[in-house]
C-alpha cells in the first residue's frame, strides 16, 4: 500500500501490524537512516574515506597475506597520503580469495563470530569470516538501505531469502531487526506457505529474488488470490541480474515499489549499493565500500560514466577487510547528483559478470540482454532458457520461453507468429539468430535461489 493521508498531515494510511488491520499511524518525518553520511558533501566524504583507509590498511598489515603487499607497496605501515595511493596495491582476486582466505584475516580465527560462503558452481566456495563488530556494522548498511527505499519500525517484513551459507537470508533479516521491523524469517521457496504468511501477517515488505517473485505469481494464480490485495507496498529484489521491465512486471503484479539491491558476499553480503525513491541507479555506501570502476582489460580506470568491472575496497571491515577486490561484475557511475540529496554516487544495473559473457559465434553476448528483449514482450511468460549446443562446428543458441497462459492457445498460426517476433527481436539486439522454442507455462526448471538462464553444452 502506497503511503497516503491528508497532504501537510502528520499522519498517513497505513498497515498496522495486526494482520493487515488499516489505520492512521503517525508519519515518519526522518527521511535518511543517518543524515550526517547520507548528505556528505564529497571533501567531506574522501576525509572520511581517507581516514577509514588508513585503519583499514593498518588492520590489514596484520594479516599474513597483505602484510607483504602493504611493504612492497611503501603504505605499511602508514604511508597512505591520498586514497589515490591505494592504486600501489595489488589486485585481489577471487581465486587469491578462494586459496588463501585464511590468511586474510586480521585476527585470530576465535575473534570470528560467523562465516558465510559462496555458492561457487565450480570448484571450493569463497568464504569471508565476521567478527561482532563486522555483524553490527553490515547490518547497520542493510538498515540504512532498507529505510532508505522507505521501510519503517511499523511495516511487517517477510524475508523470502535462503538463509545459510548465502548472505541474502541473513543479512536482511540482521539489517531489519536493526531498523525495527517485524521480521519474519520465511527462507526462500515453499510458495504456498509464503503466500499464507502474507496473509496471515499482513506483510508490507518483501525481500525477493526477482526471477523467484515472478514464479510466485503462478501460485497466486492459482490460489485465486491477487497479490495487489495484500497489504504489501514495498519489495526489495537483487541478488541476480535483472532489467527494468522485469522490475515493471513485479510492481505491475503485486501492487508495490520495487528497490533493486546490490551485494556480494565478498563485500559482507547484501546492502553495497541500493536504490533510493528516485529508482535510478543504486547509491554506493562509499563511506564503507571505495570503489574503482576499472577496464577488466587493461585494469586501468575508465572514463566517468563508462560501462567497467567493479572493484571494491573495505573501509569498515575489521576482520577480514579486502583491497581492491575484483568483482568481475559489470556496470557504470549513471551521471550527475540525486534528486534523494544523498551524495553518494549511483551505479547503475549490473550489466553482467565477465565470467558471464557468452561468445556465440564469435558474438559476445550477455544473459541480461536475452531478459531484456523478452521482458519487454507482454505474451512471455515468467521463465526462459538459454541453451548452447554445437553442431558441425557451428554454435547453436537456443532459446526456451515460457508464454504466459492467456496467449498460450492451440492456434498454430498465432504461436508461429509469436515465435517469430521474438526470434526477430532477439536478433537485432543480440546479433545472433537463436532457435526460439515456445513452451507451456511452469514447464520450464526454475529455482527458488538465484535462476539458472543458460545452460552451455559445448564441448
Ligand atoms: O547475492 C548478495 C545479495 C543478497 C545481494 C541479496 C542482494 C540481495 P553472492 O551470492 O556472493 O551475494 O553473489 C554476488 O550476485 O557479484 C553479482 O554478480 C550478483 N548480484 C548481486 N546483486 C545483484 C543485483 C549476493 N542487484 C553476485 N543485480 C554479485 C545484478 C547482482 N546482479
Amino acid at each position: 500500500m502506497a503511503e497516503g493521508g491528508p497532504k501537510g498531515s502528520p499522519f498517513f494510511l497505513g498497515t498496522c501490524r495486526r494482520a493487515g488491520e488499516t489505520k492512521l499511524m503517525p508519519r515518519e518525518k526522518k527521511l535518511y537512516w543517518d543524515k550526517s553520511i547520507e548528505t556528505l558533501k564529497p571533501g567531506e566524504l574522501e576525509k572520511l574515506q581517507l581516514a577509514r583507509l588508513r585503519d583499514t590498511l593498518a588492520r590489514a598489515a596484520r594479516s599474513p597475506f597483505y602484510a607483504p603487499r602493504l611493504k612492497e607497496a611503501g603504505l605499511a605501515p602508514g604511508g597512505l597520503n591520498s586514497l589515490a595511493d591505494l592504486g600501489r596495491v595489488p589486485f585481489t582476486t577471487k581465486d587469491e580469495l578462494r586459496a588463501q582466505g585464511l590468511k586474510m584475516l586480521t585476527l585470530p580465527l576465535t575473534e570470528m563470530v560467523r562465516l558465510h560462503a559462496s555458492s561457487g558452481t565450480t570448484g571450493q566456495a569463497t568464504v569471508i569470516y565476521y567478527t561482532r563488530k563486522d555483524i553490527a556494522t553490515w547490518a547497520d548498511l542493510v538498515a540504512r538501505s532498507m529505510y532508505m527505499a522507505g521501510m519503517r519500525p511499523h511495516d511487517v517484513f517477510q524475508n523470502m531469502m535462503g538463509y545459510g551459507l548465502f548472505t541474502g537470508g541473513l543479512g536482511f533479516h540482521y539489517g531489519a531487526e536493526r531498523l525495527g521491523a517485524l521480521t519474519i524469517p520465511a527462507g526462500a521457496g515453499n510458495s504456498a506457505r509464503q503466500i499464507q504468511l502474507m496473509q496471515q501477517f499482513g506483510s508490507t515488505a518483501v525481500h525477493i529474488i526477482p526471477s523467484y517473485a515472478l514464479y510466485l505469481l503462478n501460485t497466486f494464480a492459482q490460489s485465486g488470490l491477487d497479490p495487489r490485495e495484500l497489504p504489501l507496498r514495498l519489495a526489495f529484489i537483487g541478488a541476480e541480474p535483472h532489467s527494468e521491465d522485469m522490475r515493471r512486471r513485479i510492481e505491475d503484479a503485486y501492487g508495490v515499489k520495487a528497490y533493486n539491491s546490490y551485494g556480494l558476499s565478498e563485500m559482507n553480503g547484501p546492502g553495497v549499493a541500493f536504490e533510493c525513491p528516485e529508482q535510478s541507479g543504486m547509491h554506493v555506501w562509499e563511506d564503507s565500500y571505495l570503489l574503482e570502476v576499472v577496464n577488466p582489460q587493461t585494469l586501468e580506470p575508465v572514463p566517468p560514466g563508462e560501462l567497467g568491472e567493479l572493484v571494491f575496497t573495505n573501509l569498515t571491515r575489521e576482520g577480514m577487510p579486502l583491497l581492491r577486490y575484483r568483482t568481475r561484475d559489470l556496470a557504470s557511475f549513471e551521471a550527475g547528483p540525486c534528486a534523494c540529496g544523498r551524495s553518494f554516487r549511483r551505479l547503475s544495473r549490473i550489466q553482467g559478470r565477465t565470467d558471464d559473457m557468452l561468445i556465440v559465434k564469435g558474438v559476445n553476448i550477455f544473459p541480461l540482454q536475452v531478459e531484456k528483449v523478452l521482458m519487454a514482450m507482454p505474451e512471455v511468460g515468467s521463465q526462459y532458457l538459454v541453451e548452447l549446443t554445437r553442431e558441425n562446428f557451428n554454435d547453436v543458441m537456443h532459446v526456451k520461453v515460457e508464454v504466459q497462459p492467456e496467449f498460450f492457445r492451440e492456434d498454430l498460426k498465432y504461436l508461429k507468429q509469436l515465435q517469430k517476433r521474438i526470434t526477430e527481436a532477439l536478433k537485432s539486439e543480440l546479433l545472433v539468430t537463436p532457435r526460439v522454442d515456445l513452451v507451456e507455462p511452469n514447464t520450464l526448471p526454475r529455482s527458488e535461489g538465484k535462476a539458472q538462464r543458460v545452460v552451455d553444452q559445448r564441448p
